[in-house]
């Protein structure tokens, strides 16, 4: 599986356009809690970010550090107003599409919950309600707050592209999840994706093992 943290984390980069080496840790060989890693972070989890002795993790805190240091173009917002919005959209993301969406991805990629169709149907009724809303927020705006690509976009992004991956797994098709084709019923959102896809930089952010 791909990690969608880590991605934000990449997407930021590109973004800004500021260079950067990424180090791909094989869970299945347990990279993540070898000590040299749980040194840099206790939680042994990714993304981490090492900037010269600077040592961080938490994929949006990250994205703030990246946001401080390299202000151009500014991902958090150039007004109070739409930093506000941007804050909202991510705080949005993390408790209702983020929760729900980790159940259907733990479930498809480690078969945890797949005994419990009702709580996955439960999660894609959330899921489908905010894939509704975020379309509608779409249909007159190129991006998610303001005139270009911000944080809210970035910390989204990964998240519906993980998403729509376990919805198209054969594991997924007998659930009747309701969220594919996404064009067909999020054609704001699927149009959006295209947009992310088009960011300069882009492919290299794209896992690798998914290509
Ligand atoms: N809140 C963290 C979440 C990081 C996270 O959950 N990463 C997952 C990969 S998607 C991970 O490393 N899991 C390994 C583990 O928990 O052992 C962030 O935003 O960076």
């Amino acid at each position: 599986m791909a990690s969608p943290f880590a991605w934000r984390v990449m997407l930021t980069l590109e973004v800004k356009g500021v260079p950067y080496e990424s180090k791909l840790l094989e869970f299945s060989k347990e990279d993540h809690k070898s000590s040299g890693y749980l040194r840099l972070n206790p939680r042994g989890k990714v993304p981490t970010l090492k900037d010269g002795e600077f040592v961080l993790y938490e994929s949006l805190a990250i994205m703030a550090y990246l946001d401080r240091k390299y202000p151009d173009p500014p991902i958090f917002g150039k007004t109070p107003q739409e930093t506000g919005q941007i804050w909202r959209s991510i705080s949005e993301t993390e408790s209702y599409l983020g929760l729900a969406g980790n159940k259907l991805i733990t479930a498809i990629f480690f078969g945890k919950g797949l005994e419990k169709p009702d709580e996955l149907q439960a999660a894609a009724a959330t899921m489908r309600e905010e894939l509704s809303r975020l379309d509608t927020a779409l249909a007159h705006s190129d991006w998610l707050v303001g005139s270009q690509v911000s944080a809210a976009d970035i910390a989204l992004f990964p998240l519906i592209q993980l998403i729509l991956r376990a919805a198209s797994k054969d594991a997924a098709k007998s659930l009747n999840l309701g969220l594919l084709p996404l064009g067909q019923s999020y054609p704001n959102i699927a149009a959006w994706v295209r947009r992310v896809e088009a960011i300069p930089g882009y492919e290299k952010t794209y896992p690798p093992h998914w290509k």
